[in-house]
């Protein structure tokens, strides 16, 4: 197949393509393969408009999803070819910073490929995120450029103008194909601004004219919002996004018949998140301009929102000054307003107004006013925006709410990444639980199956030895597949603690110097980015680095303990990640992390987790049971009762405890000060000591405790892989596949 491709584009056989020119064929060759299989059914179509899209690369995940890897991949290597070459040619886009905009990727495979009629809007960044280098043991971020002439995006003739109140800006729209897995092709819309100039960002640095808005406008994702600058941006992205999104779905819904007054039975649009919350005064401001009266806009735009928090910490949800908005979106202001005092006239509970008495606009409230449907991404983190968070809100509208425990798509997060695992699985229980996740649950008869259980461990052990290889090729660190892997893989943030479990890795490096060495080695490995702005989390990251030099090089420890900060993690780098880990950290202090789906992509890779009572973790117990995960720390209910007491001081935690202040104070030691840098070593430690928001020295002692018992329990082989295969079995749930039909069933409602 592959090769008449090669014929009539090249006029060569495979054998004679260079591995960019075959990954040129692959591209262009998917890209007409799904051109196939696109298709408009369905009056009503499910917009899913997200400020990030994390989607990876995506060439061999279309290969799996157009059913053809397999024999692309023979094709390859009867040709002297290899598909993993071809796939490290791909260039990754880092449009997302973490779980949400993963989530997103996840969601939009999973509407493809259960045939729903459904396409994401975002933004096309040109620049991504960051990409992130270590220089000196800090983090320094770069430009991450991923458009190339051969790319997964299309150019259409979509354009727009775009008002904002200080200039117009010209769009245009691209589009990437999303396939279903032997279903439907699907469309992620990512809009763009024509005028966009990437000479404007200084060298390899992510700085530039922040005020240029018609030439940086989509450079990059989330730029630094530290300053006014990088604030009032992001509302110009916000707004160009919901602009063109809300332009784009009007136009579909009239060409397919709709008079607008019926706009809701043509289109649902979900919110991912507040950035895209200006859809609201948006379409309002649209329909109203077609003619219809503005409470009816209202009306007919209430029916046709759907919001969907993601995190219940105060400091992310966004606030917007008046200000801001008069001057980048002058035209909402007065929409907003009346949205507004609409809810004045109903309410008198202050908390729910849109606008506060300090004059910003909480676009949350505004989504929950004016959206049909308001929804949690696990049942704990539901249950609080019920009960705590959005009490006042869950008073007036009980009907809205619901919970939508987030999923992960299987292909990607098994059949690509763990193909060892996947193939093993189909022998065992054929293959059904590729479309059918609950049907992993079979692997259950198999647990007591000594044979299956060390094929398991033997699995584990070669996915290890692929990353020992790789992080030996790519950060010429040395690790052994025999040692324990535990790995904390997420966005840096103090609310996820990788802040204890450094902790940890000095209390283990100071245990070995002591002389209570590990049975089994551990390798400690941690990813993560900061936020470019977020001075903590990047003084984190540094201890991190600072730990990775002195342990590491230590020949006293470093047969028994390594450290390991992956550079630059992102989704490629999870899915090697992954399928190599022992223990899975998801350590985030109780009632903080809203689901988490790093936890679900490891467990269902026959990880053990170790973790808190918090987001899915939660359902993730209950799943495998006590037996098969380390739960340790103070519950979400004992963590919101001491915020509201404001009775936790980490000080006390410190002063009393002498081992908790030896590994504190580890981090300001003179070991540390030689390869470290004094300023951000001492600011993390007065951190910890002075603030420690997020608890850290609270649950320290149980979570050491708790580690212990499982590096303990490792040491029976046959004992570890049985929990690991309980844990793969009862992975079905969290099948995004799952989600999306809980969508549909209870928000879209498309047929
Ligand atoms: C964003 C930011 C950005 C600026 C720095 C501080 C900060 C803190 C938190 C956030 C959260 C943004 C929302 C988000 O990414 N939520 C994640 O959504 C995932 C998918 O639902 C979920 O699994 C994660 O638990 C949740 O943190």
């Amino acid at each position: 197949m592959l090769q008449e491709f090669c014929n009539k584009k090249y006029g060569k056989a495979i054998c004679d393509c260079s591995n960019e020119e075959i990954y040129v064929a692959l591209l262009e060759m998917t890209k007409e393969l799904a051109k196939g299989k696109e298709s408009n059914e369905g009056k009503k179509k499910v917009y899913y408009i997200s400020a990030e899209f994390l989607i990876g690369k995506l060439l061999s995940n279309n290969l799996i999803n157009l059913g053809i890897f397999g024999d692309i991949k023979k094709e390859l290597e009867e040709n002297g070819k290899s598909i993993y070459d071809i796939e490290e040619i791909e260039p990754e886009p880092s449009l997302g910073n973490g779980g949400l905009g993963r989530l997103a990727a996840c969601f939009i495979d999973s509407m493809a490929s259960l045939g729903l009629n459904g396409d994401g809007i975002g933004l096309n960044y040109h620049l991504g995120l960051f990409k992130q280098v270590f220089a000196d043991r800090k983090q320094k971020e770069t430009p991450n450029p991923w458009i190339e002439n051969d790319s997964w995006l299309t150019k259409t003739d979509i354009t727009y103008d775009i008002q904002f109140g200080d200039c117009t800006v010209k769009s245009r729209l691209y589009d990437i194909d999303v396939t279903g897995y032997e279903n439907r092709t699907n469309k992620l819309h990512l809009f763009d601004v024509e005028s966009v100039d990437e000479t404007i960002v200084k060298g390899d640095s992510i700085n530039f004219d922040k005020e240029d808005i018609a030439k940086n406008l989509t450079l990059f994702l989330y730029p630094d919002d530290s300053d006014d600058a990088g604030l009032l941006l992001r509302i110009y992205q916000q707004y160009f996004m919901v602009s063109n999104g809300a332009r784009l779905i009007l136009a579909e819904a009239k060409a397919k018949g709709s008079n607008l007054h019926d706009l809701y039975d043509y289109a649902t649009i979900q919110i991912n998140d507040t950035h895209p919350s200006m859809v609201i005064p948006e379409l309002i401001r649209l329909l109203t301009a077609e003619g219809i009266s503005q409470d009816e806009a209202i009306e007919i735009v209430s029916k046709t929102c759907a919001y969907t928090n993601h995190t219940i910490l105060a400091e992310a949800l966004e606030k917007w000054p008046m200000s801001f908005l008069e001057k980048v979106v002058p035209q909402l202001v007065p929409i907003i307003k009346v949205l507004d005092e609409k809810i004045r006239a109903k309410f008198d509970d202050e908390s729910v107004y849109i606008i506060d008495d300090t004059n910003r606009v909480h676009m949350a409230h505004m989504d929950i006013h004016y959206g049909y449907s308001v929804n949690g991404v696990a049942y704990l983190h539901t249950e609080i925006l019920k009960n705590s968070e959005l009490n006042n809100f869950y008073k007036i509208y009980p009907e809205k709410f619901n919970n939508k425990t987030n999923g992960i798509t299987f292909r990607r997060w098994l059949l690509h990444c763990n193909e060892g695992l996947a193939e093993y699985i189909e022998s065992l229980i054929g293959p059904g639980f590729k479309k059918d996740a609950t049907e992993l649950k079979k692997l259950e008869q198999f647990l007591d199956n000594g044979e299956v259980l060390d094929k398991l461990f033997e699995i584990k052990k070669a996915n290890k030895v692929i990353f020992k290889d790789y992080i030996k090729a790519t950060q010429n660190i040395d690790i052994d597949e025999n040692s324990i892997f535990d790995i904390q893989v997420k966005r840096l943030h103090e609310y996820k603690r990788q802040q204890m479990n450094v902790l940890y890795v000095i209390y283990k490096y100071l245990e070995i110097k002591k002389g209570n060495k590990p049975t089994t080695p551990i390798t400690v490995i941690f990813g993560a980015k900061a936020a470019p702005a977020y001075v903590i989390a990047k003084d984190i990251i540094h201890t991190i680095l600072c730990l990775q030099e002195i342990i590491n090089k230590d020949p006293e420890v470093s047969q028994y303990l390594k450290v390991v900060m992956v550079e630059n993690y992102c989704v490629s780098k999870a899915a090697k990640l992954i399928p190599a880990c022992d223990i899975s950290e998801q350590i985030s202090l109780a009632s903080k992390e809203a689901s988490g789906t790093g936890n679900m992509k490891f467990m269902l890779n026959g990880a053990v987790t170790l973790g808190t009572m918090d987001g899915a973790n939660v359902e993730i117990a209950d799943l495998v049971g006590q037996d098969n995960i380390y739960t340790f720390g103070e519950s979400s209910e004992e963590v919101i009762e001491h915020y509201a007491k404001g009775d936790y001081v980490s000080n006390d935690y410190y002063t009393k405890d002498a081992m908790i202040k030896e590994l504190v104070d580890f981090i300001v030691s003179p070991e540390m000060f030689k390869v470290g840098d004094e300023e951000m070593l001492t600011r993390l430690h007065k951190e910890l000591i002075v603030k420690d928001w997020f608890m850290t020295l609270l649950d320290i002692k149980d979570y050491i405790k708790t580690k212990e018992v499982a590096l303990k329990d490792y040491e029976d082989k046959r004992a570890w892989s049985r929990k690991a295969l309980v844990n793969i079995a009862n992975a079905g749930f969290f099948s995004s596949d799952r989600t999306i039909e809980d969508y549909n069933r209870d928000i879209w409602k498309l047929s």
